[in-house]
């Protein structure tokens, strides 16, 4: 249907646009056209960041084009749809991705070089979307990926900060310093301005009750704006294109009539500056709560908006709200968008004149939760103080929940105060608190963890109650994943090239499951060797690039040991830097003779600690020091070199992460729920080297445990452990007297003052709440197996890489939106016909 104007004119136009996916030159056209259009720069005035960007817009022309086409589709067929709510995306650069995805990055290659530019240094002329701290908000970013591929109708929400995770720099000293994150200055080309799509939010406010009825009327406060940004994400091999929709917080009106009639013209164009603020910036806690107002305005308009815009798109089909769980699906990725629960509920009994009871019954048929932590610290619970402020009309609803949900629990267990009062969604006490987790479990229709382990935790811990009530069939779960796409294809190209090759087509980049069938390619020797110089060459390339950054020399022969992820005490980042130490004094101890038997390692580490987490900086200064002396020291020479990167971000794990020799994962066990850069580092053929938690379990299930080097104390030992080391700690020299030796030498001052590590390693040598001392002997004893293999047997080492890199088809992100399809969502694909 042509609405406007002539059918004729509109289809030559809308032709004009296309270009062949191999047209070298219609490609070149369109990026001239972008730099002489969109950028107002003439050809001859070109440098490489307008040539990015000049690019940049005309690969998203065609992730336009497929995004209408999809959104078209989706409308006329209407299908039930997944909405994924994350506060978090992590989604890094896209030029890459994209021309990959849409299958473009030969013609864009070449169009490129045909104007004269390298299309890899264009691609390094793109700033990282880093609007998240680590696992949680690369797993929606490879999540979308996915739900794209499977062409699952699908869309994220999410919020548009100003300013991503912070810059970390390190002073001389290797004190961690952090710098604003302005990635929007040079504009994103990626992202979609939609300033008509906005939707009203109000907080604070007053709430009048309705007679004779469960509504009420929620009035003044303050009223402001979120506007929708979209960003478009191309499935690979299929013309679907899914979207994250981003809101961006801005007040109602840019000037104020009131301020400006009663003649305070500065007043009345200055904004609320609190508005502005809203969607200002990320918060950079990982894996821990903090109770800040900002936070939970963020939260509730992140969710407001999107609700009201999912709402107003359910509407347009006319249909009876008790139909709404037939269409809509919205799953919250952890706690943070648990109020949209409560915000459902509010439109259906206050504007939609909807019964309490009959909301409730369709609020629980839309929403599913997935839990990513049993960490206590990072449980949300809001005061119910600040809450009644902010959204005094919530409380009440979740008063109402609570009250209902309580005398269900009291029906089935009478008398029992104490877990009527565990499993209150109100904490009790002073003050009281709001529990997020809890309001998400009784508001959902499914709860999962993040990996088996997980899971049976979350299950036997700290929702045991809630499985008694619930029921088991409410909790499940979806072991996580990552996309093969950016993780493999893209960043370890040659890799990709020789699976394809030996596969003999591309099949595997949808089907992750084919790679198995590569698994006998390890007893070839032909193939260990071509397999082998792509682990080197990877390697120099790592190497080329902290020589030049970091100005450190690596022996590109050492075992390559990569820990990169979140300064986090329970991963234990401490228990890696303290074996370095323990090496260290090992080769220094050596005879010339018998340095020759070392195996030499490279150490690498690389992420941000919170900028309030003191121990977890002190770690990095730690590890700095560390490698500064060892770096230098003639006895050690090649034998040992230990590398912070700074400023780790997705675009610095996609050189890391090839270049690996040794994955290492070593968390306390039960307390990583699942880990991603345990499959990324798997899937590009490093040996895990971890303890049995988290996915690493059913990595080292699927890659063999004979791959593997797995050590340490089991979950179901930890609690014991624990109890013993805090109350009846034994000394730090008879836990572990390679350790004791290790703290003394730090004691010495040979990492800087005497002193500045002391609340460092007053955690181990007091509770040692996760453990170090105890797995230390262990560690060292995986270690030791490390070298053996290393250093006796290569051929073996990259044997088992292949047959661990071809076993982790299950961890495709694939399988995991695939499971949450199937298991939570009732959504299927919805296929863009190929034409
Ligand atoms: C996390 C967990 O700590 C990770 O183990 C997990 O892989 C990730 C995604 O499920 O979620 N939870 C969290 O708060 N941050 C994470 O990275």
């Amino acid at each position: 249907e042509w609405p406007v104007g002539q059918e004729a004119t509109w289809k030559t136009a809308l032709k004009a646009n296309d270009v062949d996916e191999d047209d070298v030159q219609g490609v070149a056209n369109t990026i001239v056209r972008h730099v002489t259009t969109s950028l107002a720069r003439q050809a001859g005035n070109m440098d490489t960041i307008a040539a990015y960007q000049a690019t940049a817009l005309s690969v998203r022309d065609q992730l336009i084009k497929r995004w209408n086409e999809t959104t078209s589709y989706h409308t006329a067929r209407a299908p039930k749809r997944i909405y994924y709510f994350s506060i978090e995306w992590l989604i890094g650069r896209s030029l890459d991705n994209a021309v990959l995805n849409l299958g473009m990055k030969n013609t864009y290659e070449d169009a490129s070089r045909k104007l004269g530019f390298n299309f890899e240094d264009l691609l390094n002329e793109e700033r990282d979307a880093a609007l998240g701290n680590g696992g949680l908000g690369r797993l929606a970013a490879c999540y979308i990926d996915s739900m794209a591929t499977l062409s699952l109708p699908g869309w994220g929400y999410g919020l548009r900060y100003n300013y991503g995770i912070f810059k970390q720099m390190l002073s001389k000293t290797g004190e961690q310093l952090e710098a604003p994150d302005p990635w929007l200055d040079r504009e994103n080309p990626w992202e979609i301005a939609r300033l008509d799509v906005a939707y009203p939010i109000r907080f604070y406010g007053n709430v009048e009750p309705v007679a004779n009825s469960d509504k009420a009327v929620w009035s003044g406060g303050m009223e402001c704006l979120a506007v929708a940004y979209d960003t478009p994400i191309p499935g690979y091999a299929t013309k679907n294109c899914a979207n994250i929709r981003l809101w961006s917080a801005k007040p109602v009106q840019g000037f104020d009539l009131n301020s400006f009639n009663a003649g305070n013209y500065e007043a009345s164009v200055h904004a609320s500056s609190e508005v502005g603020n809203i969607t200002q910036v990320l918060y950079p806690n990982d894996n821990m709560y903090q109770g800040k107002l900002l936070r939970l305005q963020q939260q509730y308009l992140w969710c407001s908006a999107s609700l009201q815009d999912i709402l107003r798109r359910f509407t347009k089909l006319e249909l009876p709200w008790t139909q709404l769980p037939d269409y809509i699906c919205i799953q919250m990725n952890d706690t943070h968008p648990t109020i949209v629960i409560a915000e459902l509920m509010r439109i259906l009994i206050d504007e939609e004149d909807i019964s309490y009871d009959q909301a409730w019954k369709i609020t629980t048929k839309v929403f599913a939760y997935t839990n990513h932590t049993v960490l206590p610290e990072a449980l949300e619970k809001w005061e119910v103080s600040l809450f009644e402020k902010l959204l005094p009309r919530h409380l009440q609803i979740i008063y109402r929940i609570n009250h209902d949900f309580l005398q269900q629990v009291a029906k089935r267990w009478p008398n029992d105060n104490d877990r009527l009062a565990r499993m209150s969604i109100i904490e009790e006490g002073t003050p009281k608190y709001v529990r997020m987790a809890y309001l998400a479990i009784v508001g959902s229709f499914k709860v999962n963890g993040v990996a088996e382990l997980h899971s049976q935790l979350l299950q036997a811990t700290i929702f045991k109650d809630f499985v008694e009530f619930k029921g088991r069939d409410h909790f499940t779960n979806v072991t996580n994943g990552i996309t093969p796409r950016r993780w493999l294809l893209q960043c370890n190209p040659e890799l990709s090239a020789l699976i394809t090759h030996s596969l003999g087509s591309e099949a595997w980049l949808t089907n992750a499951q084919l790679l198995k069938n590569l698994i006998p390619m390890a007893e070839q020797k032909e193939f260990r060797k071509a397999f082998d110089i792509i682990k080197q060459n990877n390697k120099r390339r790592l190497a080329e690039v902290i020589e030049q950054e970091l100005g450190i020399t690596l022996n590109p022969r050492s075992v390559f040991a990569a820990q990169i992820k979140r300064m986090h005490e329970y991963k234990r980042q401490t228990l890696n830097i303290f074996a370095i130490i323990h090496r260290y004094l090992e080769i220094k101890k050596a005879s010339p003779a018998d340095r020759k038997k070392i195996q030499p390692w490279t150490f690498i580490f690389a992420g941000k600690a919170a900028p309030g987490y003191y121990i977890a900086k002190l770690v990095i200064r730690l590890i700095v020091n560390v490698g500064k002396i060892v770096n230098n020291d003639q006895d050690v020479g090649d034998l040992l070199k230990v590398v912070f990167i700074p400023d780790y971000s997705v675009s610095i794990a996609e050189v890391l992460i090839p270049a690996a020799d040794i994955s290492v994962q070593i968390s306390t066990a039960g307390t990583e729920a699942s880990g991603t850069s345990n499959m990324k580092l798997a899937l590009n053929g490093a040996l895990l080297l971890g303890t049995v938690d988290g996915a690493n379990i059913e990595i080292a299930e699927d890659a063999g445990e004979d791959q593997c080097f797995m050590f340490g104390y089991l979950n179901d030992q930890v609690q014991q452990v624990r109890y013993n080391n805090s109350y009846n700690p034994t000394p730090l020299e008879q836990r572990s007297p390679e350790l004791a030796a290790v703290f003394k030498h730090i004691e010495s001052g040979a990492f800087g003052d005497a002193g500045i590590y002391d609340s460092l390693l007053k955690t181990v040598y007091e509770h040692d709440y996760y453990l170090v001392s105890n797995d230390f002997g262990s560690y060292l004893a995986a270690q030791k197996l490390v070298d053996e293999l290393w250093g006796g047997d290569p051929e073996e080492w990259t044997r088992k890489a292949i047959i661990t890199s071809c076993s982790m088809g299950d961890f495709s992100s694939d399988r995991s939106v695939q499971d949450y399809a199937d298991g939570i969502w009732g959504v299927e694909s919805e296929r863009v016909p190929d034409n």
